[in-house]
């Protein structure tokens, strides 16, 4: 497999980086995840721009210089997706990073790395639905973190949730603030119906600003769906009639039990996740302009 280092395709085992990067030591970095999806006929890239977009806004949030435009580097993906041939689903992560070694922190001035690998890739989470858990440890508080940036050093947060839901025997975890509102998943965004609306959590409430839940609420809208963006509370989560999760790996995921209580797959979130996968495939037309043709 070949992999995109700043400018260059080389091969998997040459994209090395040292051991002293502040990247790996202190978590100075940003990453995205796209996905490919193979049509029978091309393949699409969803929302390239948006995602490449994001990337930079992250970088420039935590203040790491990437020497690269959002259009270099959406070339460089579908770059990267052409050079290995690949006619298949895909996720593709780009990482920006520092590649020389420094142990200070005090990382003014360093020029990132970029790095784009693409990986044949399936579900992340079970299609059926999965089994979510309200974890202990809660989310970064934005006056602690920049959580909406795509920052490699916050998903230690979501590491440590991920983990405990899993080690309950959950699938996922579901994170609550620092105030006690429901946020996001560990990797997800989430969405609940309750009374025909559709209600998910604002981004002040300290969310990534997933491309995932904005595509979510367009299709909300094109469905005559009412939306809410408003905090959610953990007893509003329990009372919800549908819940799912979002997200560029999750996609559109249902969620079937919170904490033990069963919830149903209701009519909502199928109908919007059977948009979602007409949208990815390139059969809606509306939409064709989300997609990046690879070939
Ligand atoms: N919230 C968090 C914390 C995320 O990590 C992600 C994406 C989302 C929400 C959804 O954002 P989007 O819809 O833009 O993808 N998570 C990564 C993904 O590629 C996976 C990390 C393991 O889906």
């Amino acid at each position: 497999m070949k992999i995109w280092v700043d400018g260059r395709l080389v091969e998997e085992g040459e994209a090395k980086v040292t051991v002293l990067s502040p990247s790996l030591n202190y978590g100075f970095g940003v990453f995205e995840g796209i996905r490919a999806y193979w049509s029978g006929e091309n393949l699409y890239v969803f929302r390239l721009r948006e995602h490449m977009e994001r990337f930079l806004r992250s970088a420039r949030i935590i203040g790491l210089e990437v020497p690269y435009t959002a259009e270099e580097l959406s070339k460089a993906v579908v770059e990267t997706v052409r050079g290995n041939g690949f006619k298949e689903d895909l996720y593709i992560r780009p990482v920006a990073y520092i590649s020389r070694p420094q142990i200070s922190l005090d990382v003014r001035g360093l020029q990132a790395s970029v790095a784009i690998a693409a990986l044949p890739f399936g579900k992340y989470l079970k299609v059926e639905g999965v089994r979510a858990a309200v974890v202990s440890w809660r989310r970064v508080h934005t006056s602690m973190m920049p959580v909406m940036a795509k920052a490699t050093g916050i998903y230690l947060n979501s590491i440590m949730a991920a983990v405990e839901a899993r080690a309950r025997g959950y699938d996922e975890a579901i994170m609550l603030n620092a105030e006690g509102k429901v946020v996001e998943g560990s990797g997800e965004n989430v969405f609940i119906v309750r009374r025909g609306f559709l209600m998910t959590p604002p981004l002040e409430d300290g969310i990534l600003e997933g491309i995932t839940r904005e595509t979510v609420i367009t299709i909300a809208g094109d469905l005559g769906i009412p939306l809410l963006e408003k905090s959610i509370t953990r007893e509003e989560l329990y009372a919800a009639d549908e819940a799912f999760f979002v997200g560029t790996a999750a996609e559109i995921t249902p969620i079937i039990e919170i904490d033990g209580r069963i919830l149903p797959k209701g009519p909502i979130t199928q109908r919007i996740a059977e948009t979602y996968r007409r949208i990815v495939l390139g059969r809606e037309e509306k939409y064709l302009a989300w997609l990046t043709p690879v070939y």
